[in-house]
């Protein structure tokens, strides 16, 4: 089948501020078997330019796939720039099959498949094995019901008496088939390096780079993660041949830099030391970036000079919250101490260390920002990012905060970088305004700047360097939009009456033992699509 993959272009601050862009690999993973199971793949990076919806369209016209795959890794934020090329797509090309995947359509398929009636497919979950079989029904005509993992319209009714729940197009039965399996053995499929030109991505400081994922999921519990949600179970690359693939990306592509996409790469010392091992026994001059847990280095402290010589250069470390007993309702399982051990850690490995903090945890007042700043400085993390609270509809944080005010409603806002939730004691410009106070701080103390200039290592100043001239647009731009773009509204719906009723119980119950999360995934559907009616609908 002739299959193009579109990676619609995102509004946030993260693709538009930098001029620079980085592959999509959810994409590029789904394409991989894609190509392997014998169909002619394609891949249509709207990112760069950006495209607009018409432009897209026009592509997707002349190339004339059999079926167009969208998704994109920003997920909740970047649904509504894909579901406009969706329509886009529908309207130039009335017989191409639509599939839609990722995080946010795996959790919210029922209201999209309803609103969007152009969208034929949803793929939930991890997309790898549910799209070979996908396109293997939909080639050979095979019943979709078939295909575990999906959401599709079926033009039967409901099995006896049952009534079946009809899209808003009346187009058919919305279906949902059982969970797909999460892929065991994360070395069986590869990623379609091949259907990117590696020279047009780049990243910390316009280095070709790409983005690589040695595990899947994370065994913590942290209330708002959706991440743990969707993978389930956190498993890991075999450690030599996915520093082999480092390696080859690096002599055959000329990569340079590799960021990680794990949500938590180092969460079993032995693998994460196999991998430093085998790559640096590659001896291959990588630059690598990643985020993982305060915890982990601590653990590492007598391996982290592994980390420095396989060339990690820095690791950002999701802080939070600088107050106990925040990390505790939040389940951040970390200490202030821990995190502050972590930041002088690596410092002293010479790796550059990035705070996130997180805003709307807490009940916001003056006294807790001014504590904050004051502890934020003490950590003396190199750089800070600082993101709103962002309840998804999949974490138990949503259910916590179900019945509070939404004070955003554009959905592409919903990128950590807007306040989305009314705090009961801030009204919003002063909440940026602590935001914005504290990143200038932090990053602007003497201490900070003279690192810029001193360090000792000249690759490391550099890449500060990169992040400041970044910073300083990005802060100035939020600022800008926080005036003139962003329209927030005062008396907003609650939570849940705007993004639907929580769908976390399932996956809540965990066997403690292993940390292992159930079926997150089977929030809505267990049974085959024609007993719907039998299982507990969360949403809607
Ligand atoms: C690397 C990264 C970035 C990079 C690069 C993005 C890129 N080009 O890939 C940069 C720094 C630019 C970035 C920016 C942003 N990011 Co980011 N990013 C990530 C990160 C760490 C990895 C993404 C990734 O490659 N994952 C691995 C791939 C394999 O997973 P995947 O994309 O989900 O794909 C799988 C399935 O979802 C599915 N699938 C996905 N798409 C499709 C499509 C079809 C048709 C099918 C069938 C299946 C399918 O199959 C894939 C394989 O199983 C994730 C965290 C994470 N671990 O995922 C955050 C993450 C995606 N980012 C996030 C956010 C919020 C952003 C920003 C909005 C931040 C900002 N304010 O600027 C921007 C958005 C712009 C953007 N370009 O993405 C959030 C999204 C949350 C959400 N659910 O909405 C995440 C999940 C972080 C988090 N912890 O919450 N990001
Ligand atoms: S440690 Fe990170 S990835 Fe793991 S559950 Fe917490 S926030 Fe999510």
């Amino acid at each position: 089948m002739n299959i193009l993959l579109i990676n619609p272009p995102h509004p946030s601050i993260g693709s538009r501020i930098p001029n620079e862009h980085l592959p999509p690999l959810g994409l590029l993973a789904v394409g991989g078997p894609l190509i392997d199971a014998g169909h002619h793949v394609e891949l249509l990076d709207a990112e760069f330019g950006p495209m607009t919806t018409q432009a897209v369209a026009a592509e997707v016209r002349r190339r004339a796939p059999e079926a167009v795959l969208v998704g994109h890794s920003g997920s909740t934020s970047g649904h509504p720039s894909a579901a406009a090329i969706t329509r886009a797509v529908r309207s130039v090309c009335p017989g191409t099959w639509i599939v839609y995947g990722g995080v946010f359509p795996t959790f919210h398929w029922r209201e999209i498949m309803t609103e969007e009636p152009q969208i034929d497919v949803i793929v939930r979950g991890e997309g790898e094995e549910t799209s070979v079989r996908l396109i293997e029904a939909v080639g050979t005509g095979n019943p979709l019901e078939n295909v575990p993992g999906i959401a599709f319209r079926s033009a039967r009714s409901g099995p006896g008496g049952v009534p079946p729940i009809r899209d808003a197009a009346a187009q058919g039965v919305l279906c949902a088939t059982p969970p797909a399996p999460v892929v065991q053995d994360l070395d069986r499929h590869r990623v379609a390096w091949e259907l990117i030109d590696p020279a047009r991505y780049s990243y910390w400081g316009n280095r070709r780079a790409v983005v690589v994922q040695f595990s899947r999921g994370c065994p913590h519990r942290c209330s708002y993660c959706g991440q743990r949600m969707f993978w389930r179970r956190w498993r890991h690359r075999n450690p030599a041949a996915f520093a082999r693939e480092l390696a080859w990306l690096h002599r055959a592509c000329g990569v340079e830099v590799v960021n990680f996409a794990d949500e938590n790469p180092t969460a079993s010392r032995e693998a994460w030391r196999a991998f430093l091992e085998a790559l640096i026994a590659e001896k291959v001059p990588l630059i690598l970036v990643g985020s993982t847990r305060a915890n982990d280095i601590v653990r590492d402290a007598d391996i982290l000079h592994l980390y420095r010589r396989a060339g990690v250069a820095r690791f950002l470390l999701g802080i939070e919250s600088t107050d106990g007993s925040t990390l505790r309702r939040i389940r951040k399982d970390s200490r202030q101490e821990t995190d502050r051990q972590a930041i002088r850690l690596l410092r002293r490995h010479g790796i550059l260390s990035m705070a996130a903090f997180v805003s709307g945890f807490e009940t916001e007042t003056d006294r807790a920002y001014w504590r904050m700043l004051r502890q934020i400085v003490s950590y003396d993390p190199d750089q800070i990012q600082a993101l709103y609270a962002t309840p998804h509809r999949w974490t138990p944080f949503f259910r916590s905060e179900a019945g509070r005010r939404v004070i955003q409603t554009d959905l592409s806002r919903w990128d950590y970088k807007h306040q989305v939730l009314a705090a009961p004691r801030m009204p919003p410009w002063r909440m940026i305004a602590w935001v914005k106070l504290i990143e200038a701080v932090v990053q602007l103390r003497p201490r900070s700047l003279w690192r810029v200039w001193a360090h000792r290592d000249p690759a490391l100043r550099a890449a500060m360097r990169w992040y400041y001239r970044i910073g300083r647009r990005v802060w100035s731009h939020e600022w800008w939009q926080f005036l003139f773009r962003d329209h927030r509204i005062e008396n907003g719906p609650a939570l849940e009456q705007f993004l639907g009723r929580a769908q976390v119980e399932k996956a809540e119950v965990q066997d403690d033992s292993d940390r292992r999360t159930t079926d997150s995934l089977s929030e809505t559907v267990r049974s085959p699509c024609g007993s719907l009616a039998e299982t507990k609908l969360a949403a809607g």
